[in-house]
């Protein structure tokens, strides 16, 4: 990813805490083409809503911070500042003008609305419902199912019930909110699907758009441009509408620039975006497709992976992703998980993701596990049901989805293969996490010490993530292991004959017999001192 690229990433790991990369300012920068019309207060445009029984004051003031307690600890988001905001806040219209002159069908079919959650904060979530009720025609709201992943406080979700159209479930475990979405499908009685996190506000007029493309053709999966509340000041800020979710070989989502030939093409900016991914927590999708196409791999914990997971799925089985940029959603972006992951963030991650690749990338998994070596071994549980389903389905194959719906994704250049490198009945291995040596061969089969098993990835010589570098770039120099990094010349190498030459220096690695420790010295590629016969595992 270069620094240039907007992005979203939206965890990284080691903390375990979940993370906005740096540059997901982008999202809205440059965003000229919203207009700076306020939405009337939604009471005024829709006449009100109906709030039944709910006895909305007891129902914030029940839960409210205390003096003195740290506003963002239990959210991760300033609760201060959203308990102050009231339940019905006006927000800017942040769609493009010519929006407002788009026209729908008159019988638009109605959604059921899905919103899992798992200890919200009472003022977000009631927001989120409000802004609901408020923003689209009431004939399109068949429902709103609130599904309660084992929150600590059940009447967080039980007192929400009583608001006319709102339904609520309360799983008995923590589940997750994959498969909490899966549940709160299960029993939903529109034809149409609609999940938001529960932390949005939805803005003017966001329903329709997404009705009428699904409508239209029940394949199409699509989700609104999703706006920036700030999680410190909760102000609603436009997202730029030239963007779209894309991902690199680690499975991490970020935010991409539509590449430059659609958006040359694009004269019309009310016109739908095509997708590789969804980020994941906002879409529209046909119940019976949802179905068809195995809803969620219902295997995958808490929380990430399962986008991707849906978004090839989708793809490859017949079906499309679209952003449409006249449908506007905010969503309180953080930076980090409020929340607990039984199994840890890390480890969470990885199964989810192991799990989507294992069972939709087909060779090219290869590079996920190249580009976090850390997945390798780790467990994912089986697949054999999410396999069988892909078969059925007669889906297509990833490399289709590459060469059709991702061309952009760069297959990282050389193809990676692991292997020994053999010198005589000696192996190159590493000692601890800095130094080199040559050691008697210990593998046999496909089992060979991590110590003894080299990954050559054009330039870089790896095991893990510590690559081959040389000390210093003068003949005779040492030869250690270090953090790897591609651009730093002490790690470039490539191979010369038998032999593997520093492609800074010229120089070639050299095992100074009788073994080692190893150094560069002047390539002479028959010298059996500079001569590494790879040796590939299977
Ligand atoms: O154990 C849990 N149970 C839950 O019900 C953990 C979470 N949840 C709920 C949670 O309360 C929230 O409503 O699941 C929803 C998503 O969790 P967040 O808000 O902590 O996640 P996020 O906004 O950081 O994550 C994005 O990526 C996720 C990957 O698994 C999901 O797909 C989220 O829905 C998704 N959010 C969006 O796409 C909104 C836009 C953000 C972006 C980019
Ligand atoms: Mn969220």
């Amino acid at each position: 990813m270069s620094p240039s690229t907007p992005s979203c990433a939206l965890l990284v790991f080691g903390s375990n805490r979940v993370a906005l990369a740096a540059g997901w300012q982008c999202r809205f920068a440059g965003e000229a083409a919203s207009t700076s019309i306020v939405t009337r207060p939604p009471r005024a445009e829709h006449g009100g809503v109906q709030m039944g029984h709910f006895d909305e004051k007891a129902y914030l003031s029940g839960k409210q911070l205390k003096a003195g307690d740290d506003p963002y600890r239990d959210h991760a988001f300033n609760l201060q500042e959203s308990d102050r905001l009231g339940s019905e806040r006006a927000i800017r219209d942040t769609r493009h003008y010519r929006c407002a002159s788009v026209t729908f069908d008159h019988d638009l079919p109605p959604t059921s609305v899905i919103i899992t959650f798992h200890n919200e904060a009472r003022s977000t979530l009631l927001r989120t419902i409000k802004s609901v009720l408020l923003r689209s025609p009431a004939s399109l709201i068949q429902e709103i199912i609130l599904v309660d992943d084992f929150s600590t406080d059940p009447e967080d979700c039980q007192l929400l019930a009583l608001i006319p159209k709102v339904r609520c479930l309360r799983n008995e475990h923590r589940e997750g909110l994959i498969r909490s979405r899966v549940r709160g499908a299960g029993v939903a009685s529109a034809s149409i699907l609609t999940f938001l996190d529960s932390h949005c506000e939805v803005n003017t007029d966001w329903l329709q758009p997404m009705l009428q493309r699904v409508k239209e053709d029940h394949t199409r999966v699509v989700s609104p441009i999703i706006d920036v509340i700030s999680l410190d000041n909760f102000a609603y800020l436009a997202a730029s509408a030239d963007l779209r979710g894309g991902f690199d070989w680690n499975l991490h989502f970020k935010w991409e620039q539509i590449p430059i030939e659609q958006k040359m093409a694009r004269t019309d900016p009310t016109q739908p975006i095509r997708t590789p991914v969804i980020a994941g927590g906002i879409f529209v999708m046909d119940k019976s497709w949802f179905n068809h196409l195995g809803q969620y791999d219902t295997h995958m914990d808490i929380w990430g992976g399962e986008n991707f997971e849906l978004s090839f799925r989708v793809w490859m089985c017949g079906g499309s992703l679209e952003i449409l940029p006249c449908s506007r959603v905010g969503h309180v972006f953080r930076k980090r998980h409020p929340y607990d992951f039984p199994e840890g963030n890390a480890l969470t991650y990885i199964k989810n993701t192991r799990r989507a690749a294992e069972v939709w990338m087909d060779e090219y998994k290869q590079y996920y596990y190249l580009a976090r070596p850390s997945a390798q071994g780790k467990s994912f549980g089986s697949i054999s049901d999410r396999l069988a389903l892909r078969r059925k389905l007669n889906c297509n194959s990833f490399r289709w989805y590459l060469e059709n719906v991702y061309p952009e994704l760069k297959i990282p250049k050389q193809e990676p293969v692991s292997s020994m490198l053999k010198q005589g009945g000696l192996c190159l291995e590493s000692h601890g996490t800095e130094s080199l040596g040559l050691g008697e061969c210990k593998g046999s089969g496909a089992i060979w010490p991590q110590s003894q098993k080299w990954t050559l990835a054009e330039p870089l010589i790896r095991q893990q993530d510590l690559c081959l570098a040389i000390a210093a770039f003068s003949s005779g120099s040492k030869v250690r292991m270090e953090p790897c990094n591609p651009k730093d010349g002490k790690q470039k190498w490539k191979p010369k004959g038998p032999a593997l030459q520093q492609l800074v220096t010229g120089l070639c690695l050299d095992s100074q017999p009788p073994a080692g420790p190893p150094v560069i010295a002047q390539c002479r590629p028959q010298l059996a001192s500079q001569s590494w016969e790879p040796q590939l595992l299977t």
